[in-house]
């Protein structure tokens, strides 16, 4: 370990020439990079092993998070804050020449996720190896993570993330871990020994390998492990030649469609797509984890009884539910369980997270392909269905209407939060609301089947490498004012409160929040030639885009504000940046014509010189977790305005309120928790709630056309997405925009909630007016954001789900 400066420079040098054989003069970033990496490898080696033989001895129960996506970002950075070891590697490194975040920026992302639901399974990780539990991510090694976004002609183009092409110091190979994962065949029924014996035949079999990626704490050190698996071929090319002639066709063709398997990352975020590579890789994630986590287990030589005591296994959203029947195979054709028993394990062993209500992203597969694919598997689905459904009409004899409704296979389709629900011990939602939706409405039958299985976990963030690592220097300020407690217990954060009317804190604050505002408008000026205005409000809006998250009211109101000033260009105004940064799923057509809507806004807007000093609009290339790094710390203003009812929770939101920007949002997800902390005075609320919304919904939506013909306002925009005029265009491109408000009446209620948006904006320029009334604003966020740190829910996981308490360090000697 170098604790020290001079260890490290020392240390450095030698790995650079004995790994590269070069001098510091000849290394370049990117060996820099590698190196920093290798050593910060070398120094948590031991502890990583140590860990891992720690839980083995302490035979401590131990959680398995699986997830399709972990959406890590970057880990240089974060690694070396939670060694305790920035200060040390950043001063090393200046002496010899070089600056650390210029390092870090070699490094390409994980974009192993698509949006909240990955980035939340990552800020998991970090709490679980932070507070010292047991408890790690089980995933797919994706060979191209999330594409990556150019924008072209104010277009989204997007191209393959090859972030791997350089290689990963972060991971560790382990072929000698791998396990077998069977797909197609049929199954086989014998009687042996008087037992049924159900044997699949034909099946196709590949390798899942490895690579695990070491999940380091912060401050004592606790290594967990991410683990993420890569499909191989497991063809034998000695026994090819036996095979015939076509055999070599074959073989290329086999190895084709196992390297497929984990090739790529789906690019749906609150959607899915029902082709048969995704379930593919759901089964594979599944069946190698499982097959995984029971090694371990069985080193352990307790019997399978004792496994839900020994055991946890978490399925983030219904993505892995697989699981569930997978279990059930191995207890029962393997181990020799009967059905009950094996069922009774199951149970209480699985736990699942649902992310979202809406109805497009509830996954259904068909019977045919469940079947074809996974024809061992299937046959459990349908014995757990047909147990499920016969249960059902035992208790509500009679009643057909409700076992069609809740059954797990219905109308040739297997429903996978119905599996899930059925057969985990635990459902949690991911917000107050959410979890009361999903009760009263969503999964109501099931709520009343099972109330003692729901719950609530509100999502929470680390504030680890959202405040620490994102924001340094308003974390140098919050240690200096109130002590470093806040770090390991972030609720201590609301000690700040005390200093929200001290001026020379507010100053400190506003001042940090500055120099953030300048770091982004260098970054800004670098990639787009563009200066803007440090001084002005930064607005952001950062997300995946989505009809529901209402990128579109966002820009359709910058149209608006653009009119005003037209109208009266001596005014005074406050002015306004806004910034968006948001990837929309290639195939969602009306997501990617709203991005080209706001880069043409942009374009108008930043060209006309009766905008300059008041009006800017950006839209960032490729938003990432590294780019949310750079962006969030420099916001001001957070928008967090969907539909109400629909962000199951967001998580975004929680990062802009540590940063200290101010929240103009609607009461949806845990916008609404943040409500009953901040209090209207430090949070600028509009729009419908989620009830109106839901009224609405009922009685067949409202008539957008009505606002349009009512608010002038909303006319002028709407008229300029399709007639000549500043935005518009020759080939009618917003026609699409126009029609899915006009004609097919405004799903997200756009216009509904257009006027009391307009208001709040308006609302908030005059608030800005009173610097020191926003800065105080802006403390009471911050201290109120300890909430929202994932270790506090990560401490609720933990009690309630997986009943695990923090492992104790083995006391060194
Ligand atoms: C969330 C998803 C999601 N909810 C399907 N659902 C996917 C659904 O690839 N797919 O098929 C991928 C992702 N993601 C998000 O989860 C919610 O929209 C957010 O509100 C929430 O904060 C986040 C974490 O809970």
């Amino acid at each position: 370990m170098f604790n020290n400066k001079e260890l490290f420079k020392t240390a450095f040098k030698e790995q650079l020439v004995s790994r590269l054989g070069k001098s510091m003069d000849e290394a370049t970033a990117g060996d820099i990079y590698k190196i920093l990496g290798n050593l910060i490898r070398e120094v948590i080696g031991r502890e990583w092993a140590e860990t891992n033989q720690e839980y083995k001895s302490q035979q401590q129960k131990q959680v398995y998070y699986f997830s399709m996506e972990f959406l890590i970002g970057r880990l240089l950075g974060n690694n070396l804050l939670n060694l305790g070891l920035l200060e040390t590697v950043r001063d090393g490194l200046l002496e010899l020449g070089w600056n650390l975040e210029e390092i870090e920026e070699q490094e390409p992302d994980a974009g192993l996720g698509n949006g909240g639901l990955g980035r939340l399974a990552a800020c998991f990780l970090d709490s679980l190896a932070s507070l010292g539990y047991a408890g790690h991510g089980c995933g797919i090694r994706y060979k191209y993570g999330l594409f990556e976004q150019k924008i072209i002609d104010g277009h989204q183009v997007e191209l393959p993330d090859d972030w791997l092409q350089k290689g990963n110091v972060w991971e560790e190979r382990r072929p000698d871990k791998r396990v077998l994962v069977s797909f197609w065949g049929q199954v086989e029924i014998s009687e042996e020994n008087g037992r049924t014996v159900f044997r699949t035949v034909n099946d196709e079999k590949i390798w899942a390998v490895p690579y695990d990626v070491p999940v380091i704490g912060y401050g004592d050190l606790h290594v967990n492990t991410l683990r993420l698996w890569s499909a191989e071929s497991a063809m034998d090319p000695a026994r090819m030649r036996m095979q015939g002639q076509n055999s070599y066709y074959k073989f290329l063709d086999y190895n084709r469609s196992v390297e497929s398997i984990s090739e790529f990352l789906y690019p749906d975020d609150s959607g899915y797509e029902g082709k048969l590579l995704r379930l593919k890789q759901q089964y594979f994630l599944c069946s190698a984890g499982l097959h995984s986590v029971l090694r371990t287990f069985e080193k352990l030589g307790r019997p399978y009884t004792e496994l839900p005591d020994k055991v946890a296994l978490h399925i983030n959203d219904t993505h892995p539910t697989l699981l569930i029947p997978e279990l059930m195979r191995i207890l029962i054709d393997d181990q020799g369980f009967g059905w009950d028993e094996a069922w009774d394990i199951t149970t209480r062993t699985v736990s699942y997270t649902n992310h979202t209500l809406l109805s497009e992203a509830l996954e259904k597969w068909p019977v045919n392909m469940v079947r074809e694919l996974l024809p061992r598997v299937y046959m459990i689905i349908e014995e757990i269905n047909k147990r499920f459904c016969g249960m059902l009409l035992e208790r509500f004899p009679g009643r057909q209407d409700l076992v069609d409704q809740m059954a797990i296979i219905e109308s040739d389709q297997v429903k996978m939060a119905h599996l899930a629900v059925v057969g985990s011990y635990s459902v949690n939602g991911v917000a107050q609301l959410h979890t009361d939706l999903l009760k009263q409405d969503v999964m109501k039958p099931f709520y009343e089947l099972y109330p003692e299985r729901f719950n609530n976990k509100t999502n929470g963030i680390t504030h680890r490498r959202w405040l620490m690592h994102a924001n340094p220097e308003l974390s140098r300020l919050i240690s200096e004012t109130i002590g470093t407690e806040w770090i390991l217990n972030p609720h201590q954060l609301l000690k700040l409160e005390e200093y929200k009317d001290d001026p020379a804190f507010q100053e400190s604050i506003m001042r940090i929040k500055r120099g953030n505002k300048l770091r982004l408008a260098d970054y800004i000026r670098q990639k787009q030639g563009i200066s803007v205005d440090p001084d002005s409000i930064f607005d952001v809006q950062v997300k995946r885009l989505h009809g529901y998250k209402r990128q579109l009211m966002n820009i359709l109101h910058v149209m608006h504000l653009y009119n005003e000033i037209k109208d009266h260009p001596s005014e005074e105004r406050v002015p306004r940046t806004f910034i968006f940064g948001a990837k929309a799923a290639p195939g969602y057509y009306l997501a990617k014509s709203i991005i080209k809507l706001i880069n043409v806004v942009a374009d108008v807007v930043n060209r006309d010189p009766q905008m300059n000093g008041k009006l800017k609009v950006l839209f960032l290339e490729n938003y990432s977790v590294s780019l949310a790094e750079k962006i969030i710390p420099a916001a001001n203003v957070s928008e967090q305005i969907s539909t109400a009812g629909k962000e199951a929770s967001g998580t975004g939101n929680m990062k802009f309120m540590m940063n200290g920007a101010l929240t103009i949002g609607t009461l949806d997800g845990a916008n609404v928790e943040m409500h009953e902390m901040l209090g209207d005075d430090n949070m600028f609320l509009f729009g419908l709630r989620s009830e109106e919304v839901l009224q609405y919904y009922r009685s067949g939506g409202y008539h957008a056309r009505e606002m349009y013909e009512r608010d002038p306002r909303i006319k002028r925009v709407m008229d300029q997405l399709v007639s000549a005029g500043p935005f518009c265009c020759h080939d009618l491109e917003f026609g699409l925009i126009s029609q899915s408000i006009l004609d097919l009446n405004d799903e997200f209620f756009v216009l509904r909630d257009f006027g009391s948006y307009a208001d709040t904006q308006a609302a908030i320029d005059r608030a800005y007016l009173d610097t020191q009334a926003w800065a105080a604003k802006s403390i009471v966020n911050i201290a109120h954001a300890g909430h929202f740190s994932s270790d506090c829910t990560i401490n609720r996981y933990a009690a309630d789900i997986w009943k695990i308490r923090p492992v104790q360090p083995a006391i060194q000697v």
